[in-house]
């Protein structure tokens, strides 16, 4: 059984630690990664981290994903709130979704607290700052056991 999980980032998530640290805080994304591969290997899971400004690359790496991943996690950024292409390519996927975002969407403007993805994450995680990631993780180490 495969133990390979996508960890998947939307527009702008490049400047993480870089401005507004009131919202995001000061982790930057390679600290992200950094602590998401060292969860992944305590785990035993393999890990593809990637991040793109452009629709299109989060959707190919979800296609990529459908036929060798376990699990996928994916900040998508406004594209949560904005995109049924991501939802669409994520509906092809038949393995566990977590969505994440690192603040607290449903305290913030109105616009946010609708999400496409949703629609189809098996779970949601906000507001946890960057540690929602590895608790995404968590959940996917989780959910992919293969069943006795
Ligand atoms: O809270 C989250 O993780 C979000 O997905 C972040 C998105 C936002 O559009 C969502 O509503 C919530 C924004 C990502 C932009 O990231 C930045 C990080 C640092 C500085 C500027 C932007």
């Amino acid at each position: 059984m495969s133990r390979l999980v996508y960890i998947l980032n939307g527009p702008n998530l490049n400047l993480l630690g870089k401005r507004q640290p009131h919202i995001y805080g000061h982790e930057t994304l390679a600290d992200v990664e950094r602590d998401c591969r060292a969860l992944a290997t305590e785990l035993g899971l393999e890990l593809r981290f990637h991040q793109s400004n452009r629709e299109y690359e989060i959707i190919d790496w979800i296609h990529e994903a459908r036929d060798i991943a376990c699990g996928l996690a994916i900040n998508p950024a406004a594209f949560t709130h904005t995109s049924v292409a991501v939802l669409d390519a994520l509906n092809t996927f038949d393995h566990p979704v977590i969505e994440v975002h690192i603040s607290n969407v449903h305290k913030r403007e109105e616009f946010r607290h609708r999400s496409f993805v949703s629609l189809r994450a098996d779970g949601v995680i906000a507001g946890c700052g960057t540690l929602g990631y590895q608790l995404a993780l968590r959940r996917i180490a989780q959910l992919a056991q293969p069943t006795a």
